[in-house]
Order: structure tokens, then sequence, then C-alpha cells
């Protein structure tokens, strides 16, 4: 069937670590080789990797097939171009020519409409730094905010400055220099590098939960940043990082004014909207939020990126039922859904397209949010690997992807599917869990090995206990699923508890459940390292109880700095036999596609690799006289 981005499928991760490591590789030269079609350009050497990973992906664009690239923002000539000198442990920092970031689109934008968007959930948790949730959290809250460097909105393969103008790296790759635009927060104020430092230090503040920017921590040591001048700011890492810049461009890490969030509390950021500032696009309309009703935003008119943002404000609608979402889609009283591809639309939106005759267009992401079962490894009988390996046997995936998932998803990978060779959808067949018999039907080996492991656990006769899970969608309906069949396979009586989303967070964070049952959390980044910040960090909400080992924390270690491609393709191959040894805390049960829809007169929209990308609509506009592409073709950007 039709995919409006039909790359997404082969490059997905597999493609893209590479894609972004070949772009590094290329460096600055301008004529750099499609990224994915030259493996030769691998690099060889250590500290080549490293460095010019963002400096250099601004001109790895031009080589991309997509229109507007051609205008490379502030290309930073540094160290791209330089021969490894892996060698030399001197960091040298050398500035670069300042280049404004001009592109082409950015002067086709028409300017004007106030945009309806239709939305599910409530905001949760405002702090973009502390709340670990795209639909409470990231989308309510980030249109304020840039970051230092963000991914391109127009061409989502590649990092390119955001407060940041330009950057580079010092040849041992442990040295960032960022030279900031010229930009103010809402209230006048410079954007300074010392609210670059400021926000560095509090997205890593010791003990302070980060929901989805505890990664930064990985790469930049709390309160080691400093201020060079009133727009360069000098960032150290760790160690030569290939995947530093893939996380900084992260949504998540958000640039904040000291002089506003300074003297804050984390509740008070939390809480209240109007307590806050940023630098973005968009302002926030103070005491507009009102919960299941709406909130707003107006034009920033003072953005630092003008003509940009080019919508003069948004209102989002917070309609829970998906139905009446739709309807009001269908009846012209929004414009699309927010932010555009979110997963609770999918199967909705191809016949929305052809109830509007092609006025609302369809959008698809695939494999983008991760479905599973998350154990309380650390209580009864949870703790018994025996007791998670039964529990997992007995599901069978293709039947939870085609009737919970209606299709609209993929068996469960313990990483980016594709990525891993040792889990090709091939491969995953021959194994326990998702094999089949010849008749087509879920391995019987698998059942019986199943009541087996849960005999010799000490439950013969099964258990019961509490799965933990949201009210609605297809999170509720896979938890009804799985517990009828963990009861007809295994004999067990399990409660269904449901709560609304925060709720199920706080229970999450703070280790209070048996098992939670989740239909999809989404993958942030276009790189594995993203499931291992999520999914298997210390103190962090999908791993509250701290699972781990000694050999799986030496491979998480090993993966960061290996620049090499294909041996950290190989490391986490090991990681993923290990997971399937182990039977950690989480056990993928599938992935799950994404779908949204626009109306077509929204111009410029590039459907990115994850939906937690590219959130902030300032490259986005209203063309009341654009063409209607025929029914059935999709969004076209
Ligand atoms: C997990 O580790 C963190 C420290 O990293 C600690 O504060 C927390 O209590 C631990 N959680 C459990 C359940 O042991
Ligand atoms: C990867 O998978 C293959 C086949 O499934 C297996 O033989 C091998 O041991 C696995 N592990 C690694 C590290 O290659
Ligand atoms: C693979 C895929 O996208 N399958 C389906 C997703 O859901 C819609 C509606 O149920 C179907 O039309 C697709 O074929």
């Amino acid at each position: 069937m039709r995919r409006v981005n039909p790359g997404i499928k082969t490059l997905l991760l597999a493609g893209s670590l590479l894609a972004l490591i070949l772009i590094i590789a290329c460096g600055g030269a301008a004529t750099a080789p499609a990224p994915e079609s030259d493996s030769s350009a691998a690099p060889s050497g250590a500290a080549a990797g490293a460095q010019p990973a963002a400096t250099a992906a601004p001109s790895g664009s031009s080589a991309q097939a997509q229109p507007a690239a051609t205008a490379a923002p502030a290309q930073p000539a540094a160290p791209s171009g330089r021969p490894t000198e892996a060698a030399n442990p001197t960091p040298t920092v050398e500035p670069v020519e300042v280049q404004a970031p001009e592109t082409d689109w950015v002067h086709q934008g028409k300017h004007g409409r106030t945009m309806k968007w239709v939305a599910r959930n409530n905001p949760g948790f405002w702090d973009v730094h502390y709340g670990a949730s795209l639909t409470t959290t990231l989308t309510p809250s980030g249109p304020r905010f840039n970051q230092l460097v963000e991914y391109n909105p127009v061409n989502p393969e590649e990092i390119i400055g955001d407060l940041a103008e330009s950057w580079d790296v010092s040849e041992d790759g442990t040295v960032y220099t960022f030279y900031l635009a010229d930009a103010r927060w809402t209230d006048g104020q410079p954007v300074t590098a010392s609210d670059i430092v400021y926000s560095l230090d509090r997205i890593t503040l010791p003990d302070a939960f980060r929901g989805r920017t505890n990664s930064l921590r990985d790469f930049y040591e709390h309160k080691t940043a400093e201020v060079i001048d009133d727009r360069t700011v000098r960032v150290p890492i760790k160690f030569p990082a290939a995947t530093f810049m893939v996380n900084l461009a992260s949504d998540y890490m958000k640039m904040y004014p000291e002089h506003v969030a300074g003297p804050l509390t984390q509740e008070d950021v939390n809480c209240c909207p109007e307590n806050m500032i940023g630098s973005g696009p968009f302002i926030f309309k103070d005491g507009s939020w009102q919960k299941q009703e709406a909130y707003e935003y107006v034009r920033n008119d003072d953005y630092f990126k003008a003509p940009r943002p080019y919508f003069d404000g948004f209102k989002v609608f917070l309609i829970q039922d998906v139905a009446r979402a739709i309807a009001t889609l269908k009846v012209g009283q929004a414009d699309g859904t927010y932010y555009p591809v979110l997963a609770t639309y999918t199967e909705f939106v191809e016949q929305l397209e052809h109830d509007t005759d092609g006025r609302m267009r369809a959008l698809f992401m695939e494999n983008v949010q991760r479905a599973g079962l998350n154990y309380n490894w650390l209580v009864e009988p949870y703790d018994d690997p025996r007791v998670r390996t039964a529990l997992w046997l007995v599901i069978d995936q293709e039947e939870l992807v085609e009737k919970i998932l209606r299709g609209n998803g993929t068996v469960g990978t313990h990483f980016h599917v594709g990525f891993a060779p040792n889990e090709s959808v091939e491969a995953l067949y021959e194994l326990p869990g998702y094999r089949r018999d010849a008749d087509g039907s879920k391995s019987q080996a698998d059942l019986d090995e199943a009541k087996r492991l849960l005999a010799e656990a000490g439950y013969p006769d099964g258990f019961s206990g509490t799965i933990t899970t949201i009210l609605t969608g297809c999170t509720a309906t896979s938890a009804q699923w799985v517990s009828q069949v963990w009861k007809n396979e295994l004999n067990l009586e399990m409660e269904i508890e449901s709560s609304d989303v925060a709720t199920l967070y706080s229970k999450w964070r703070s280790n209070d459940y048996e098992v939670i049952i989740s239909c999809g959390s989404g993958i942030i980044l276009p790189d594995p390292s993203d499931i291992l910040n999520q999914w298997y960090g210390m103190d962090t909400m999908r791993n509250s109880g701290n699972w781990t080992t000694t050999e799986f924390d030496r491979l998480k270690v090993a993966q960061a700095k290996e620049l090499d491609p294909d041996k950290r393709e190989q490391l986490f191959t090991e990681m993923v036999d290990l997971l399937r040894a182990e039977v950690p805390h989480f056990m993928p049960t599938g992935w799950i596609h994404a779908g949204g829809t626009l109306d077509y007169r929204v111009r410029n929209y590039h459907v990115p690799r994850t939906i937690q990308m590219i959130h902030k609509l300032d490259h986005m506009w209203w063309d009341e006289n654009a063409e209607k592409p025929p029914i059935g073709t999709g969004y076209q950007p």
C-alpha cells in the first residue's frame, strides 16, 4: 500500500545511523555522495567519526533528493574535510565562518491563518526536560522553545543549527564550540551563552528526574560547559561519541532562559505554562489551557528565524474520543491532527481522505511505537525469568499485530526494526516466541514450553495478579487481549487496573505495578541508542527497577564509544542475544505504525523518522491556492 514516505521502511534505523555516520565521514565536502549509497566512506579512525558529526550534516543534505535541501544552513568549514588525526590528542578549536542559514523554501512560505488542530491528551508536565511523554509534554509545550541544534524540518535526515548558528569540534572529538544566533527570549532579553550553559546543566542536574533528556548525562558532565563570550559556548564531552549530536538535536533538549527558569521550582515549571517562556516560534497564550477543551499559541513576531513562523497562531482542541476527533476533521472544523503523525489515528485516516473528497490527507510513519510487556522484575513472581519467559512465549505476536493493531505494525524486536542482523524478520521466524507450526498456528512447542516453565517456577496452576494500563485505545484493547491469552494458556487471573496516562506514568516511575501493558511507546531518535536511553537507562520511567547486567552495561558503554558502524552494529547484535537470554523487565511484542492527517493546504510538512521529532511548526504554512492531489495519494509536501 501507499506510503507517504516510501523510504522509511528500508531506511529506518539500519539506514539512518549509517547515514548519519556516513554524513559524518563525508565531512564538509560539498560533493559528498548520497550517504546511503557510499559505504566506502565509512570512517576508518575513531576521532574522524566523532568530530564532524553535526558540522558535516548540512552539506550531506545537498546530496539527498530533498528539493529544499540545496541551501546548506550555516555550513561550518571546520574539521569536516580534514584527514583523520586520531593520533593527535590535543584539543584545538578552530573558529568557523558563519553563514546565514538561508534556505529556498523560507521565502516561499506564506503568512497567515490561525490553525486548528485536534489532539487527544490533556497536557501533563509542561517541563520538557522532565516529562517523559510526547502527547502530554512535548506537543503541548514544545513550540515555545528551541534546541541548540535540530533535525532539519525539510530534510529530517540531517542535523542543523537551531539556536546555534554554527559549531566546531576539537580534533580529538571531545570539545564542541557553539556559536549562537542573534536570538531573543519572548520577554525581549537576548539568548546568551550563559543561558545555554544553564540549560545543559539543568538537563543534567544530579538527582533530577529527566524523562527524555537523561541521555545527555552519558555525554556531558554537569557543570563543565563554559561561556567563552555572550554568543559562544564551549561544551566538552566525556569521549568522542558517534551519537552526541544525534541526542542533542532531540526535540526534548530545549534551551531555557536562566533569568526566568532559574528561580522556578520543578513543580512551577511542570504545573503552569504561564510560568515559562522560550525563544521559539510561538508564544503560549496565557490562560488558554482548559482541561478537556483546548489551549492556544500565538505567533512570536520577534522570532529570530524571521520570516518564520508563518501561522498567526494555533489552537489545539483536546478531544479524547477518536470518532469525535475524526468527525471534527471531516466537517472542516480542524486542519489536522496535532502533531501531524501520532499513533492514535492510523486506522481512520485513509477513509478520511476519501470521505472529505481529498481535503484531509493521510500520513503514515512505519514502526515508530513499541508495544511490549513491562514486568516489575523486582517483585514475585515476575522476579523469576522463567515466569517472564512463559508470559511472553504464549503471546501470538502476529495475531496481536493483525487483530489488535489491525495490521498496522510488525512483530516485536529489541532494537529498531532492521537494525541488528539478528533481528531480521527471517531470523525471527525461526525463533521461540515468533515461530509457527506448519498449519500457520502459534507454535505448540512454545505453548508447551511456557506451561513447563511456569510449573517449574512453582505455578503449575497459574497465579493471579494485576495488569496496569490506561483506559483507552489500543493499550486497553491489547491489555484485555493479553489477559485473556494468559488465562486461556496459563490459567492466570489478571485484574486490569486502568487509569489515565498521568497516573500510569506516575506508577511506572515509582515502580508501583506488577505488569504494565503499553500498546506503544514512541521511539525518540532514529538510532538504537534511543532504546538504551529509554528502556535501559538507570532510574528512567521504563526501567524504574534499574534492570541491567554487568555485561549489558559494558555493551552499552562500548556502543556509545564505537565510531565504526559495523562494529557498533555487532555490539547491538550481542545485546540482542543477551536480552533474549536474560528476558529482562521489558519484552517486545510488536511495533506499531503511526498515522495522522493534514489538510492539503498545509504546506511544507516532511514526515520525519520518528513521531517525536520536529515539533516546532515554524516551517509549515497555509496556502489557500494549493493544488489538491488525487484522492488516495496521501499528503504530499
Ligand atoms: C534505581 O537507581 C536510582 C539511582 O540511579 C535510585 O535512586 C533508585 O532508588 C533505584 N531504584 C530502585 C527501585 O532500586
Ligand atoms: C545472532 O544470530 C545468529 C542466528 O540467529 C546466532 O547464531 C548468533 O549467535 C547471534 N549472535 C551474534 C552475536 O551474532
Ligand atoms: C499495513 C497497513 O497499514 N495496514 C492497515 C492499517 O489499517 C487500515 C485500516 O484498518 C488498513 O486499511 C491498512 O491496510
